[in-house]
């Protein structure tokens, strides 16, 4: 018996038309017209759309940062992500300073054991040197394509130009793909501490210290070193005007670069959510910055000209009223137990947050929650707002992603023999967007009182339903690794 999803419309990112999906198994085994509904069960998808399940391609669960690890980890993530119709995703495997790529990877590993939908791992490289050199070709054998670098963060992750262009080579050689963290870390190194002495240590200087342009200059410089010797170069999380310019350039040079924004950069801006009254900035605090409403204009631009092939959310959450309960004597007490083990404890303790920051925005954790808004937000604005169409949304939020991490057609799409990940949309439901109701495992939404029309109301993974209206019906061990092949697609 397998389940028919019946007389949906069904979106493709180059496709849309009415007929039925017929899944057996894990996988999609018929598309077509009047599909008999004999001896399976069947979904009556009239008047929805049943698109691919999403993909976000980059997020932070269990993130150590500064004196604390971001909230959401592979339990409470993927439960999150599924409720907002994203049923894939890849973090980040960081080396830890003066280990290997191998203990970054097993760290991961570790916290995967929670998972509940489809993962797999990027691998950061934070210390590059002849060991791990060596250990590079080695992450093709368990599943990994890509790898991230960062040109910010001096004296924690950032690499200097030479190493950057070593690793590009090196990646080009093995079919790789190489991500950017692109900001100048150098030129923050000398503003932030500047800020700080003249006593603007306000949320709001995050920005100030992280302008526009030290984003420009870095994106422009890692292009143009990609497009030296054709290496496969893709530019994550892209706020402004400044760095977009830099990617078209490439881009209409031929190179092969590619970029994302973020779902937060299309929506928040300094002057009214980081320059919030009293200590609210906090909560949107990351970096890149969120920018001015003249950069979500260039974004929107940028995604539909195809400038941007993607939009993921950076997810990364930190409880706006951390540091509640005596979190250290306890940790002490039981190893330096998991911080989600001493909030299961009693969920009145928390973890540090965004506190950490107070009077001196230099000492807070980046990062912000989305893991769970993006579709919503983006078929909202985006395909609701009339700047995309279903078909271009299923682009950027499925297949492109999928296409461009070496995941096609396994994911990314509905085709006969792909993963039958499934979203049942329905385009009439009304939500609002709010931490009373999100899954997300943080006290504040982004989007606080926002008003959508549209969302998933059912959820399907390799065919098994996670969820189902507001039920959730996902297992902890239910999310499968996602081994992934080099020589992925240039968007
Ligand atoms: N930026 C953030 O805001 N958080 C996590 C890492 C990053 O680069
Ligand atoms: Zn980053
Ligand atoms: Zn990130």
């Amino acid at each position: 018996m397998g389940t028919l999803f019946k007389q949906g419309t069904i979106v493709t990112a180059g496709d849309q038309f009415v007929g039925d999906i017929l899944v057996e198994g894990e996988i999609i085994t018929l598309i077509g017209k009047d599909i008999s509904p004999e001896g399976h069960e069947v979904i009556d998808c009239a008047g929805k759309y049943v698109m691919p399940g999403g993909i976000d391609v980059h997020t932070h669960l269990e993130l150590p940062f500064g004196a604390t690890v971001s909230n959401d980890d592979f339990e409470t993530g993927h439960k999150a992500a599924a409720f907002g119709g994203t049923t894939s995703h890849i973090d980040f495997a960081i080396q830890p300073i003066g280990g290997t790529l191998a203990d970054g990877l097993a760290n991961w590993q570790k916290r995967a054991r929670l998972a509940q939908i489809d993962y797999g791992f990027h691998m950061t490289i934070t210390d590059l040197n002849e060991d791990v050199m060596a250990e590079i070709p080695g992450m093709l054998d368990e599943g990994i394509t890509t790898l991230k670098v960062f040109t910010a963060y001096k004296g924690v992750y950032q690499l200097d130009d030479g190493s950057l262009f070593r690793i590009m080579n090196v990646a080009k050689d093995l079919g790789m793909l190489v991500m950017v963290h692109a900001e100048n870390g150098d030129v923050e190194a000398y503003l932030k501490p500047r800020l700080i002495a003249e006593g603007k240590t306000d949320p709001v200087y995050h920005a100030a210290s992280r302008p526009p342009e030290i984003e420009g200059e870095a994106t422009n410089r890692m292009v143009t070193m990609a497009g030296m010797i054709d290496c496969p170069l893709y530019v994550v999380h892209m706020t402004c005007e400044q760095s977009i310019e830099a990617l078209r350039r490439g881009r209409k040079l031929g190179y092969p670069v590619m970029g994302e924004t973020c779902v937060q950069y299309f929506f928040l801006t300094v002057d009214e959510h980081l320059g919030a009254p009293g200590f609210e900035g906090a909560k949107y605090v990351a970096s890149p910055p969120i920018r001015s409403k003249h950069d979500h204009g260039i974004l929107w631009q940028a995604v539909q000209d195809g400038t941007l092939q993607h939009i993921s959310t950076d997810h990364c959450s930190f409880w706006y009223e951390g540091g509640i309960g005596p979190c250290e004597d306890w940790r002490a007490e039981h190893g330096n137990a998991d911080w989600a083990d001493f909030e299961r404890l009693d969920p009145s303790y928390r973890r540090p947050g965004k506190e950490l920051g107070l009077g001196d925005f230099s000492k807070m954790p980046n990062g912000m929650p989305g893991i769970e808004d993006r579709m919503l937000m983006i078929w909202e604005f985006g395909v609701n707002g009339g700047r995309l169409s279903p078909s271009k949304f299923v682009e950027l939020m499925c297949t492109n992603p999928a296409k461009m991490f070496g995941m096609y057609p396994k994911k990314g799409t509905l085709a006969v023999g792909s993963d039958a990940d499934i979203l049942v949309w329905d385009p009439t439901v009304e939500h609002v967007i709010s931490a009373d109701t999100h899954h997300m495992k943080v006290d504040y939404n982004c989007y606080e009182g926002t008003r959508i029309t549209g969302k998933p109301i059912l959820v399907y993974q390799r065919g098994n339903k996670l969820v189902d209206g507001d039920e959730w019906l996902g297992k902890i061990g239910g999310g499968q690794y996602i081994r992934r092949k080099p020589n992925a697609e240039i968007l």
